[in-house]
């Protein structure tokens, strides 16, 4: 098996154009979850070649600033023309490094393609206002400005998806991009490093340094942080990071785009449509095997339809296919590491403790020792307390009942994340609700769907310990700009505002 699986990583990397010398000899071991096993040994960036690929990244931006906005759009449309090439392949990789089922691997990099395709349009629309002036003769306007050097520091649970988020906007905004992936994922950055070469070179003429990968440590996302060639540092991880990465950025006035922990609820009403609920909790709570931070962690079922939906939550719990996501149909691949697997047994300890009842999450005997597969848990909950607080990256799903609406969304609420939220309702009332100023507190707040699985057109991103940042769609381009208001006075006299008078003779 190993050979199999490593020799099976070598011919992926080879097909996207991965240098064997980059993975092979190096000192970070690369394992895959599927079985555990090392599948690479990569060479690693020293913090000098890291401050050297700042250093190149700082002079790059002088010269991709001026590109028109429209040309540096050519060169992401044909970075999704490539990872629409390198999309099987690409796709194939991040299961075997990220242990994602088929689907999900490919649906990873339909979200890059998605974001090029996004980014190429917004190329064309970087627009600024024009705005009225108070005094006459006058005219007032807004211009967006390319940035500076944007770092990326990426989670393993979407080791690509989340560096092109970035990086396509960035480059389109006229920044440079230098990259720090996770430890337990650099083979995928090095295949999207390699895939975004090709898209450089049918460009031609762009500056050195414009997107570039180290692979890597902590220390060299530290040295980013630190650095005041740095503009905006992009993270993606845990709230702990965040509550490091954050203040570190802001002590030199650098800027922040934070997405951090997610602690997700779901709320089921009495109108709902309980087999589509079903449907949608299921892939929102076991999908990715409960790692993206917009997997669904808590729900509370209306004492009206709790025992129509959840004992038949607890048969899905029970029946779901767990197995080696390259060798089975199954929906639920492994967990990342043997620390996940501890984190998810140490939350349902506490979940008994607290008078929880545990369905399911008992780990999967699938190949080898190394590898960790956990069934999905189910816990029926008495109350909000204990584990359910917190965020564990791990497929745990704690069921709660409840009867007031109003008092639901309060408990909805009360959690220190604020990512992602759904409710179930074919009510209009409960519906707008929940979306209005008075419902959920969270970046994102669906109806009748999960709360994962969000497109790329929209700002992706939460409130509170989440972080606040945005990324991806809608107007998040305008964090990785900077904003220039000008007042033009085409007079030839000099009223001041406000009225004010300051003749000098
Ligand atoms: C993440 O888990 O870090 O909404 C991102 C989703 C995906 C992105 C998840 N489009 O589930």
């Amino acid at each position: 098996m190993s050979q199999t699986i490593a020799a099976r990583a070598t011919s992926l990397l080879d097909r996207l154009g991965v240098p064997a010398d980059a993975y092979v000899g190096g000192s970070l071991a690369s394992f895959t979850p599927i079985t555990g096993e090392e599948v690479a040994r990569l060479k690693v960036d020293s913090l000098a070649s890291t401050e050297a690929a700042i250093a190149r990244a700082r002079a790059g931006f002088e010269a991709w600033r001026t590109v028109p906005a429209p040309r540096r759009g050519e060169l992401v449309r044909l970075l999704g023309e490539e990872l629409r090439a390198a999309k099987d392949d690409l796709g194939a990789l991040v299961s075997l490094e990220a242990g994602k089922i088929p689907s999900e691997g490919l649906g990873e990099v339909q979200e890059m393609i998605d974001i090029c395709d996004f980014a190429v349009g917004l190329s064309r629309q970087l627009y600024g206002l024009t705005i009225a002036s108070e005094r006459p003769g006058h005219r007032m306007m807004e211009t967006w400005h390319p940035l500076g050097v944007v770092g990326v520091i990426s989670a393993f649970n979407f080791p690509v998806a989340v560096w092109s988020w970035n990086a396509a906007l960035a480059l389109v905004c006229g920044n440079c991009v230098v990259w720090k992936p996770s430890e337990k994922t650099p083979l995928t950055a090095l295949a999207a490093q390699a895939i975004f070469d090709r898209a450089l070179a049918r460009f031609g003429d762009a500056p050195a340094g414009l997107c570039q990968v180290l692979i890597g440590g902590p220390d060299i996302g530290a040295a980013l942080v630190a650095s005041h060639d740095v503009a905006l540092i992009s993270a993606t991880g845990s709230t702990r990071m965040g509550k490091i990465v954050g203040p570190k950025v802001a002590e030199r006035f650098g800027r922040s785009i934070l997405e951090l922990g997610g602690n997700n609820a779901g709320i089921v009403c009495p109108s709902a449509d309980l087999n589509m609920a079903l449907r949608a909790i299921a892939f929102g709570a076991m999908g990715t095997a409960g790692q993206r931070c917009t997997t669904m962690r808590r729900l509370f079922v209306h004492e009206a339809v709790y025992d129509a939906l959840v004992p038949r939550l607890i048969k899905a719990y029970a029946s779901v296919s767990v197995g080696n996501p390259l060798e089975s149909k199954a929906l639920v691949g492994p967990l990342v590491d043997r620390a996940a697997f501890d984190a998810m047994q140490t939350a349902l300890t506490a979940a008994r403790a607290a008078g929880g009842t545990v369905y399911g999450g008992e780990r999967v005997t699938i190949g080898p020792d190394t590898a960790f597969y956990a069934r999905p848990a189910l816990v029926e909950m008495p109350e909000q307390t204990g584990p359910v607080l917190e965020e564990t990256f791990a497929p745990i799903l704690y069921v709660m009942k409840y009867s007031d609406a109003t008092d639901v969304i309060r408990k909805h609420n009360a959690v220190g994340a604020g990512l992602s939220s759904s409710i179930f309702t074919l009510d209009v009332r409960e519906m707008e609700t929940f979306l209005s100023a008075a419902g959920s507190d969270c970046g994102i707040a669906n109806v009748n769907i999960g709360t994962s699985g969000a497109e790329i057109g929209g700002a992706f991103g939460g409130e509170k310990e989440t972080g606040g940042g945005r990324e991806s769609g809608s107007d998040a381009w305008k964090g990785y700009m900077r904003r220039q208001t000008s007042t033009v006075n085409y007079s030839s006299s000099l009223p001041l505002a406000q009225g004010v008078v300051f003749d000098i003779d």
